[in-house]
């Protein structure tokens, strides 16, 4: 009701953090680039073999070239919704379900998506997905966040040398999707999801030479390592690519990791990938970490510790291409902002910051894992975080958006969206 959804813009003000004026608007009437990077934890960023081999010398080359943002301390917060949640999150900066998929279950909400938003601004959205259109209901979800275009397999060549479990191979997906992309009228607004280094990792040997770890007796993890070296090696490819075609320097890109790609299930692997004794409360929370690297051109970047999730990438980059947010219902704080909170929460009810991680209830040392003395000095923390994920819950279960209009956004009608697939 409109006394729910008064609730949720009080919480909303009290919450927001405003845009820096150093980084506000400076990306304005740019391209956006999104590239969800499929099972890509942040452990693997500067991660060497035990040969001294670096897994990602791409991605760990943008961490350090001082011209790229990239977050170190930066949290995957989806649920059962694995990719699609990550989607959910960077787009609408609303948490996703405890239970299912947001993008299954809530597809007939009203949205004030990213999509929508920067189409109501001139900009042509579209997505990039080497799988059909109707995995994760995205053929219909895409509709209510306000896409013009999908471009799903039957856009690529699916033939079985191209393909991997899910769908195309990083590198056959990013060489056919360039010819779609310098198609769309600019500026645009684009999403491209990774489906190679997805569980259970396993190469076809012929797109590979680089050695699988060598963690003990468990395949997944050790064949993470060349599955995420071959995503590093087509993300390279496809910058290049953009740099060829003159996109690059008018085009904002974001990577981000989705969701973790190795469970709890492979702690005993993964304690000797790390080089610890065994996978603790806060070294579990820390496995949580995504990379998260945004280029704008002509703005410096640089390593950035403030800690934070998927729900804050909005604001970011909408401040970023000069829309303030503060008219939008949206639950995360600008990464960039000079009142950033420093936190993120994940959809289990856990919690991070840089001196506290609270796990299943008990609070712990962030930075030597130890539980603290006087537990109920935290009780605050938890308060906060199951207030804010109870309100982003109303606002998704009680489809609350219907209620309100941000200032300057038209509703959108998802019956205007369609895609017929290639002709
Ligand atoms: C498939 C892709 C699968 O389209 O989203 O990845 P998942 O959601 O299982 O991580
Ligand atoms: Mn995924």
């Amino acid at each position: 009701s409109s006394s729910d959804i008064t609730n949720v813009e009080n919480y909303r003000k009290a919450n927001y953090a405003a845009p820096n004026p150093a980084y506000f608007g400076k990306a304005k009437g740019m391209n956006v680039i999104y590239v969800s990077l499929e099972s890509f934890q942040n452990f693997m960023i500067d991660y060497k073999m035990p040969n001294g081999q670096e897994v990602t010398p791409f991605l760990d080359s943008l961490a350090h070239d001082g011209n790229t943002f990239y977050f170190d301390n930066f949290y995957h917060q989806t649920g059962q919704g694995k990719t699609s949640d990550a989607e959910f999150l960077m787009e609408n900066s609303l948490y996703p379900l405890s239970q299912g998929a947001v993008f299954i279950n809530k597809d007939q909400n009203t949205y004030q998506a990213t999509p929508a938003i920067l189409g109501q601004q001139g900009y042509t959205s579209a997505v990039f997905h080497g799988n059909y259109k109707t995995f994760w209901n995205r053929n219909v979800m895409y509709k209510a966040l306000g896409y013009d275009k999908f471009f799903d397999a039957g856009y690529y060549d699916m033939s079985p040398g191209n393909i991997k479990n899910y769908g195309m191979k990083d590198k056959p997906y990013f060489q056919e999707s360039m010819p779609m992309l310098e198609s769309l009228k600019q500026p645009f607004y684009t999403k491209f999801i990774t489906l190679s280094n997805h569980f259970p990792f396993e190469m076809d040997p012929q797109d590979t030479t680089f050695p699988a770890g060598n963690f003990g007796d468990d395949p997944v993890v050790n064949d993470y390592f060349q599955s995420a070296h071959y995503m590093d090696d087509a993300l390279k490819q496809f910058f290049d690519s953009l740099k060829a075609d003159g996109l690059y320097d008018k085009t904002v890109i974001i990577l981000y990791g989705d969701h973790y790609g190795l469970s709890e299930n492979h702690n005993a692997a993964m304690a000797k990938v790390l080089g610890v004794p065994k996978i603790t409360p806060t070294i579990n929370a820390q496995l949580q970490e995504v990379p998260l690297f945004i280029h704008v051109p002509g703005v410096k970047g640089g390593v950035q510790h403030q800690y934070g999730g998927e729900v804050d990438v909005r604001p970011t980059l909408l401040h970023l291409l000069g829309i303030d947010t503060k008219d939008y219902i949206e639950f995360g704080s600008d990464l960039l902002s000079k009142e950033n909170r420093n936190w993120a929460l994940f959809r289990n009810g856990d919690y991070v910051s840089p001196q506290v991680t609270e796990v299943s209830g008990k609070f712990y040392n962030t930075n030597t894992g130890d539980l603290l003395p006087n537990q109920n000095a935290y009780k605050s923390i938890n308060d906060k975080v199951t207030a804010e994920l109870q309100m982003s819950d109303q606002v998704v279960n009680k489809d609350l958006l219907r209620f309100y209009s941000p200032k300057g956004f038209k509703p959108i009608n998802p019956n205007d969206y369609q895609y017929l697939g290639p002709k």
